[in-house]
């Protein structure tokens, strides 16, 4: 990619020097007079790198610094300066300028290095912040089915707790467990298992609002919060879920099948006081969706009487057999 350099200098044979050395270098060079012209010219293209004088007409370059400095831009800085000036330019580095450079121009190869270090570190910065990003995004990502992780689940809760206890906002859990999934890969295969969980994320995406966030609780189990909705839309979205997967037909080309899920849902704060009592009450009515017949939703403000005992060690070594380091939580 060629890079775009702009020139802001207020003297015209300094300013035909540089555009020529470093129009013939390659890059794209864009030039302006004063402060003024320059910062217009930087807003408009934003350039990789401005070489900039100090002393100008209009505006001078360390207003022009500043200002490139406060955005949030990649744009790096040079600065220009009279023999007079070092104790400016030594303000200029500490305002976020790479390098500066006395004139006259003595050795202008000199100044030619800096322009290619600083874009070179410039490119490297870019890329390795795209890295981080990339990192991170997979950090909190399931490899299997794309969804968010149980991990990036806890700080998510952490999160809605906290908003909820701060601000009144009230949120929804709603825990989908698949129903004799072990029969499902007894009979067709672990792979087939797989790609089917993986199109069960898919359906949950394509049947809630964009804003509900979709989680793989671990094995066969997903979690979706859901911000501000009221019982009777978590009621009609589970019900509406539900009945998209049992209408599914799932097919990878060589095995077909279909399944059932079994839900529980709980809302915060009604229901619970924390994150774990959250999760708890949403697994207790899961459990008991599950005890009741399966394919089935129950919300946790049914009858408590009648709940049975939830075998968290039971839940939990299955779960940590296929998923591992997803330890539970409930
Ligand atoms: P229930 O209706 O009670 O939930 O029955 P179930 O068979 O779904 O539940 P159980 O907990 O007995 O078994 C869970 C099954 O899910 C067994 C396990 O092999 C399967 N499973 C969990 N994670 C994965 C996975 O990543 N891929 C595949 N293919 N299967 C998985
Ligand atoms: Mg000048
Ligand atoms: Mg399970
Ligand atoms: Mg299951």
């Amino acid at each position: 990619m060629q890079e775009t350099i702009l020139i802001i200098e207020d003297e015209e044979d300094i300013l035909n020097l540089l555009y020529s050395l470093l129009d013939s270098e390659g890059y794209t060079v864009l030039t302006a007079q004063n402060g003024r012209e320059g910062l217009a010219k930087f807003h408009e293209h934003i350039p990789d790198l401005i070489l900039t004088d100090v002393r100008m007409p209009v505006m001078d370059g360390i207003e022009v610094l500043r200002e490139v400095k406060t955005k949030e831009s990649d744009t790096e800085v040079i600065i220009l300066t009279g023999h007079s000036d070092e104790a400016t330019a030594i303000d200029c580095l500490r305002l976020g300028a790479y390098d500066y450079f006395r004139k006259p121009l003595e050795d202008i190869d000199v100044l030619l290095t800096a322009v290619e270090r600083v874009l070179e570190k410039r490119n490297l910065e870019i890329k390795n912040r795209a890295l981080v990003k990339q990192l991170e995004e997979l950090s909190i990502r399931d490899p299997l089915t794309g969804l968010y992780n149980y991990r990036y689940l806890q700080t998510c809760l952490d999160e809605e707790v906290e908003r909820s206890n701060r601000y009144g906002h009230t949120f929804f859990i709603l825990m989908i467990d698949a129903d004799h999934f072990k029969d499902v890969n007894d009979s067709y295969g672990h792979l087939f298992g797989d790609y089917v969980l993986k199109q069960l994320g898919e359906i949950i995406d394509l049947e809630l609002r964009s804003s509900d966030r979709i989680f793989r609780y671990g094995g066969e189990e997903f979690l979706v919060l859901m911000n501000e909705i009221s019982k009777a839309d978590a009621v009609r979205a589970a019900h509406r879920l539900m009945e998209a997967v049992r209408e599914h037909t799932f097919s990878n080309g060589q095995s077909t099948a279909q399944i059932t899920v079994s839900m529980g849902g709980a809302f915060y704060p009604a229901n619970a006081r924390d994150k774990i009592g959250l999760i708890k009450k949403a697994d207790q009515a899961l459990y008991f969706a599950k005890q009741t017949g399966r394919n089935r939703f129950e919300c946790c403000s049914f009858n408590r009487a009648q709940v049975p005992p939830v075998d968290h060690e039971r839940r939990a070594a299955s779960n940590l057999m296929v998923v591992p380091g997803t330890a539970r939580s409930n």
